[in-house]
């Protein structure tokens, strides 16, 4: 039997996860509007840690200064009531009709100073709540044919406006940190930055470039049809896994947003082993949507399940790391001898170059034939998922 969910586990979800209505192209709510302060009182009896939002979760948009106060307010006391803290939060710019063509790269420079000032403000209360987090999803930012944009110039306005907004930051001494959320397409034909690797090259080229990392989502990476797991290596390597949304999805297709564990299982193991080895230290943020055809009960269920679903692969993943046969198995598929660097010590290119070991004293044919043993690998995985060990 797996531990309950603790504050330590760090499990946080947006208010606009468990709060979707189920509103989908073909049809209609199935559920009424949540309170965001219902919302918080249940993820903090489910063992959740952190609640998030975009601006309009919180404050419908267009509320006069009176009824946005009043919605912060109400807010703060249950945040204050259950301890729950705010690690991220995130700005709105997909759903108004103005932000048709996107906000940071719309066509439209009165809409691009537009959603600036929209994002300025929300990261001000964003500091107030403590968050030290600022995700940009830009999914509206993009296209459906390429008659409408000129990219370079769209991805100068992008870096124009991340810039800008990282400027605004450092001079409000705001502890926050920014991260860009790539996703291929939907609701855009296809959105800018569409992938981990696009974002991480974007943000070589901004000026606060240290300042900014990416918030990668598991259904994202795979509606592109890419590895998830490998993607995630990466942004842990430089440096930029400032977040993560956790999900599930079933290969290339529309944007499911399951349950955590509920689409590629596999992937879903060696990410968790990933991250749990790999020093991210962050959230583990759930941005999912319960399914359609649940009531209210489905939807805390849903909430449960994404935590109990992590917690089962992290021990999973534990007893995978602990297995004497594992441990063998991967010595016998020499993974570690990847960390190894393939120079000596002080060796350089020059010196390579007349190694005769690495050369004339080299069998390749001889190496040809080894075989590298990870089959037997990847069953020892599956069997440790399905519990077989
Ligand atoms: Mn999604």
């Amino acid at each position: 039997m797996t531990e309950k969910p603790t504050r330590e586990d760090r499990f946080s979800f947006g208010l606009w996860t468990v709060g979707w209505q189920a509103v989908d192209p073909f049809g209609a709510a199935t559920r009424p509007p949540l309170d965001p302060v219902e919302t918080v009182h249940r993820l903090a009896e489910l063992g959740a840690w952190g609640v998030t939002f975009h601006d309009d979760d919180l404050i419908p948009f267009g509320s006069e200064d009176a009824e946005r106060e009043r919605h912060i307010k109400r807010f703060r006391r249950a945040l204050a009531e259950t301890g729950l803290v705010v690690p991220m939060a995130t700005t709105n710019l997909f759903a108004h009709p103005v932000f048709r063509d996107g906000g940071l790269t719309s066509n439209d420079r009165a809409v691009r100073r537009f959603a600036l000032r929209k994002v300025m403000r929300n990261l001000d209360l964003a500091a107030e709540l403590g968050a030290t987090t600022y995700v940009l999803w830009g999914g509206r930012e993009g296209s459906e044919t390429d008659a409408s944009k000129n990219v370079p110039d769209a991805l100068a306005r992008y870096r124009e406006g991340i810039d800008t907004l990282c400027q605004y930051i450092v001079n409000n001494g705001y502890d926050i940190r920014l991260a860009l959320e790539p996703k291929p397409n939907e609701p855009r034909g296809d959105i800018l930055l569409p992938t981990i690797g696009h974002a991480l090259a974007f943000i070589s080229q901004l000026e606060y470039h240290e300042m900014v990392g990416v918030n990668p989502e598991v259904g994202h990476e795979q509606m592109a049809g890419l590895n998830f797991v490998h993607g995630i290596g990466q942004a842990l390597w430089q440096g930029k896994l400032f977040h993560i949304d956790l999900n599930g999805q079933r290969g290339p297709r529309f944007d499911q947003d399951l349950i955590f564990g509920h689409g590629d299982l596999l992937s879903a193991f060696f990410l968790v082993d990933l991250l749990e080895q790999g020093g991210y230290q962050g959230p583990r943020h759930f941005d999912y949507k319960p399914l359609r055809t649940e009531s209210i009960e489905g939807v805390w269920e849903s909430a449960a399940a994404n935590m109990r679903s992590y917690l089962l692969l992290r021990e999973r993943a534990r007893a995978y790391r602990a297995d004497p046969d594992v441990q063998e198995a991967l010595r016998a598929a020499r993974v570690d001898e990847l960390a190894t660097p393939t120079l000596a010590p002080g060796e350089t290119a020059g010196e390579l170059r007349v190694d005769r070991d690495a050369w004339e004293g080299f069998d390749p044919n001889g190496a040809a034939e080894n075989g590298y043993g990870f089959v037997r690998l990847a069953q020892l995985a599956l069997e440790h998922v399905v519990g077989a060990r």
